[in-house]
């Protein structure tokens, strides 16, 4: 990594494993790292939420601070949901560039017991607080009741973590969150596992089984969105294992022993387009319309 590379890094607290690297044109990590010093700052403005009930949009987030604790003033608010065992956790824990073990991270490969939301702040990014919302689009409590009493609305947008097949239940919550105004995108964690299948269930190597797999994402882009009447809904493929690693920042005796230990590089996929993605329209939605329009040519 170039010193000019791992100063960017540095000073947005973004740490470019040396495994992502070698797969990544620097560019692209640039514009990210540039992303997220943007987002060191408080919002601009306000989530904008819906006036209901004889309540202003004001009213309306204060509310949802006091009941749920969603800041949507001061704060980003990503959400992630999805069935159990899918990796939310892990996913947020990644991009928090935590361990699952160290404190503070989401417990991983825990049976969810409890279907409470529950907020993990970004400790590099002050602003930014991760939610995860276990039980949203379960049939125990319906997509569209769980948006109203959990006020997801307040969410700057949603990831829905899924499997090797979209439930009803989950184009249920890309319904939900349609109606709310919260911009969603569908995640197939796990890319790696799946990658690591192909090959050894079709004796391919690791570079064929890499296009295979980009090619099941297409069809169930195709198949699972598009053709069920959700062709706005993206569907990114990750590891939540590549995501760590461009998050982590990492001591220099880390750094080192990581890069000893990295004999395999990390699986690339649609992790930079991903962030980029969910970091620019969050950013640029929360600003003001003044701002926008000084920036015109
Ligand atoms: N190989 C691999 N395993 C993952 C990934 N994400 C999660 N897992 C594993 O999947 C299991 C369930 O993950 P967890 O984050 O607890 O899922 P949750 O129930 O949706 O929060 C755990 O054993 C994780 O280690 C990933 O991207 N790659
Ligand atoms: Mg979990």
């Amino acid at each position: 990594m170039g010193a000019e590379m791992s100063q960017l890094g540095m000073t947005a607290g973004l740490e470019i494993g040396r495994a992502v690297m070698g797969a990544m044109k620097p560019l692209v990590v640039q514009a990210l790292t540039a992303l997220l010093a943007k987002l060191q700052e408080k919002p601009e403005c306000p989530k904008d939420v819906p006036a209901a009930a004889g309540m202003t949009a004001e009213q309306m987030r204060e509310a949802a601070r006091k009941a749920v604790g969603i800041d949507c003033t001061n704060h980003y608010n990503f959400g992630v949901t999805g069935i159990s065992g899918t990796g939310k956790s892990s996913f947020i824990n990644a991009v928090r560039g935590l361990k699952s073990n160290e404190p503070g991270a989401a417990p991983v490969g825990e049976d969810e017991t409890t279907l409470k939301i529950a907020p993990f702040p970004h400790a590099s990014y002050p602003h930014i607080v991760l939610w995860d919302t276990p039980g949203c689009g379960t049939f125990k409590i319906p997509a569209a009741d769980y948006f109203q009493e959990q006020q997801l609305f307040c969410f700057d947008f949603l990831i829905v973590i899924i499997g090797r097949n979209i439930k009803e239940d989950e184009l249920a919550i890309a319904k939900e969150a349609r109606k709310n105004n919260v911009p969603v995108f569908f995640v197939r964690s796990k890319a790696d596992d799946s990658i690591a299948n192909i090959v050894n269930d079709e004796g391919v190597t690791r570079q064929q089984a890499v296009q295979k797999f980009k090619k099941i994402i297409e069809a169930q882009q195709e198949n699972q969105l598009n053709k069920q009447g959700f062709p706005e809904v993206p569907l990114f493929a990750v590891s939540s294992r590549t995501l760590f690693n461009l998050f982590r920042v990492r001591t220099r005796a880390e750094s080192e022993t990581t890069q000893a230990a990295n004999v395999i590089p990390d699986v690339v996929l649609d992790e930079h387009k991903l962030m980029q993605t969910v970091l620019t329209l969050a950013y640029h939605r929360r600003q003001y319309i003044s701002a926008a329009v000084e920036t015109l040519p």
